[in-house]
């Protein structure tokens, strides 16, 4: 197509955000990052491989995760964030206001909030808030969980979460379906299939599938011939593979583990949505 750069594709590149958990639990990278030392290397290695925006986080929000008073939250991520701030944006992946405000005056731009509501924090620090949908808490949101209609009853969720958010003054609002947090392996899929309604709600959408159980429980020939679901290890493909859906079908962001992978597969679907057909 004359006139169309394959470069030419800056501000239509959906943005990676890098998982960096500062947990001796976390499901996929608990206990690898723990040291502050692995942390600031891997946030590094995350910018050079592409990372938008690295998400720090200090208590694990797995099934079954044990909670973490607010001390230990704040000793495990604030001098993460002060040593990469200034290198990349950095959001903080928590639900204690404490922390969350802590670690903005420490750099971070972004409050990641899986339970939806520090929405005051962002406003008073001037942060971007993520409205995350979940279903009840680590310690039951597997038990059984059930909707009418998921797509319908996040998406509303959500836009109501939002609302309340630009309601108090936050300027940035993204929203998050919450793959994962009190949905069926069915639920996950519905939701990504999905998408457009909650990305037609007019709010960045941020995904994050990375690595997530439901991926491993997808009817994979091993699974057809009886075997066990894929370990966490072993859903690298399922993760890339949803990620470039939901970018493909408007997410703004993925939040991912696999960050050198899913940059490039964001810089193809930013050059997708670039290049537009010649008319007929
Ligand atoms: N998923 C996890 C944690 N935080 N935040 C948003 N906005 N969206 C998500 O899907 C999301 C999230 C869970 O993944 P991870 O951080 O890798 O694991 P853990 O909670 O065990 O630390």
């Amino acid at each position: 197509m004359a006139g169309v750069s394959l470069y030419d594709n800056v501000g239509s590149r959906p943005l990676v955000m890098g998982v960096l958990n500062v947990t001796p639990d976390s499901f996929f990278d608990g206990g690898r990052y723990l040291d502050h030392d692995a942390a600031i290397a891997r946030g590094r290695e995350m910018i050079a491989e592409g990372a938008d925006i690295v998400d720090v986080g200090g208590e694990s929000t797995r099934p079954g995760a044990a909670a973490v008073s607010e001390h230990e939250e704040l000793r495990r991520v604030i001098p993460v964030i002060e040593a990469l701030a200034g290198d990349v944006r950095l959001s903080i992946d928590t639900t204690k206001e404490a922390v969350a405000r802590r670690a903005v005056a420490a750099g971070a731009f972004m409050v990641n909030d899986v339970s939806a509501s520090l929405e005051q924090v962002a406003s008073d620090t001037g942060a971007a808030f993520v409205a995350m949908h979940r279903r009840g808490t680590p310690a039951d949101m597997q038990d059984d969980p059930r909707y009418d209609d998921v797509v319908a009853e996040v998406t509303a969720y959500l836009a109501a979460r939002a609302a309340r958010a630009s309601a108090v003054g936050v300027e940035e609002v993204w929203v998050d379906p919450g793959i994962g947090f009190g949905k069926t392996a069915m639920h996950n899929l519905q939701l990504l299939g999905g998408l457009p309604e909650l990305v037609a709600l007019g709010y960045p959408v941020l995904v994050g599938t990375s690595r997530k159980s439901f991926l491993g429980r997808i009817a994979t020939e091993k699974l057809l011939r009886g075997g066990s679901p894929a370990p966490a290890e072993d859903r690298f493909e399922g993760s890339l593979a949803s990620a470039t859906y939901a970018m493909a079908k408007g997410a703004a962001a993925v939040r991912v583990h696999d960050v050198a992978a899913t940059a490039q597969a964001a810089q193809l679907v930013g050059s997708m949505r670039a290049v537009r057909p010649a008319p007929a």
